[in-house]
């Protein structure tokens, strides 16, 4: 199993330790015959990674990894010059062009609700006793888009835990920044009920598969990108992946999400990846990966269906998107 990465970043295979999770379920089109038909990227040219977090870096560059699909990376210039970040504008690139108006840093994260232990921490109280590894994991974006994201951060498990969530905790609900006095540009503009609010149900919160991402490619997450940590949860659509994330709540109801509440008929809670469940305006079933020429289909659970189809055993997956 090889993955093919550009030469200009710092990835390497000799440290992967465990592929065990990522069972390959049907075969792909293999990258090898479209190799050489990536689409021109001029339009979203970025922006060199926008001011982000140096102090992490030789914590991220040097995280193992962990976890990758047998599919081709996306290039760097394409995750970051590529965005949805409304906070940032509603085009592909706006989050790139308009990432210096985040501030990253200083930044703590307020954590809530059901747990023993709840408080305010600094980011670096945050990140302090969390072990970074990289992960490689598919994209799928609920506009049937995708990328391969080699994702650097930690499970999400093992940050809940340090709260000690009580039995009342049956939901995580986020929060990105919102400042009401200092919006970002995006937010001046009522796109969405800001702030953007997202939330898991406490099985998947914890799952294995389930990530705070502190950085991209070996490198601190870039401002477009969700910094200095977003949420990534490779088996449902990408706005689950909330960016930029500031609070952090156990709840014992189902909370409200963004675009739930602004469009409750096209975007559930749940949204896990379902080629079987069109959108009420286009098919879920095939993906233009970003890079590539021809649609791929997808995935089940975007290709993790062994791993979290059991999280949802007894539910209608054609109800509850
Ligand atoms: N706060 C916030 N988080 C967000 C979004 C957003 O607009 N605001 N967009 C979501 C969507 S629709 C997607 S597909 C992913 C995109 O992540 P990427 O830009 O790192 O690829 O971020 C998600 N997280
Ligand atoms: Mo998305």
């Amino acid at each position: 199993m090889l993955i093919r990465v550009s030469p200009s970043h710092p990835l390497t295979d000799n440290d992967v330790t465990d592929e065990k999770l990522f069972h390959q379920r049907r075969s792909f089109i293999r990258q090898g015959i479209y190799g050489g038909a990536s689409l021109a990227m001029a339009s979203y040219l970025p922006a060199l990674a926008s001011a982000s977090i140096d102090r992490f870096a030789d914590r991220i560059s040097g995280a193992p990894t962990t976890m990758k699909v047998d599919e081709q990376v996306n290039k760097w210039e394409e995750i970051t010059g590529y965005n949805n970040y409304y906070e940032l504008g509603t085009s592909k690139d706006d989050p790139a062009r308009l990432a210096d108006a985040l501030q990253p840093d200083p930044w703590s994260v307020t954590v809530s609700g059901e747990c023993a232990k709840p408080g305010t921490l600094a980011l670096d109280d945050l990140l302090d006793p969390m072990k970074l590894e990289q992960r490689i994991y598919r994209m799928r974006c609920v506009e049937a888009w995708s990328m391969v994201v080699p994702w650097v951060g930690f499970p999400l498990a093992d940050l809940l835990k340090r709260f000690e969530p009580n039995g009342n905790a049956k939901y995580v609900a986020f929060e990105t920044l919102y400042d009401k006095s200092n919006p970002l540009p995006g937010q001046r503009r009522r796109v969405l009920d800001w702030p953007y609010r997202e939330g898991l149900r406490i099985d998947e919160a914890m799952h294995p598969l389930t990530m705070m991402a502190v950085g991209v490619y070996g490198k601190p997450l870039p401002n477009q990108n969700g910094a200095p940590l977003r949420l990534v949860v490779p088996w449902k659509y990408g706005f689950k992946g909330i960016k930029s994330i500031v609070s952090i709540r156990f709840t014992e109801k189902q909370p409200q999400t963004s675009w739930n509440m602004s469009a409750p008929g096209e975007y559930g809670f749940y949204s896990n990846v379902n080629p079987k469940v069109d959108h009420p305006r286009w098919s879920q079933a095939k993906e233009r990966r970003i890079g590539e020429f021809l649609r791929r289909d997808t995935l089940m659970f975007n290709g993790y269906e062994d791993q979290v189809a059991s999280l949802y055993s007894g539910m209608d997956l054609k109800k509850n998107y």
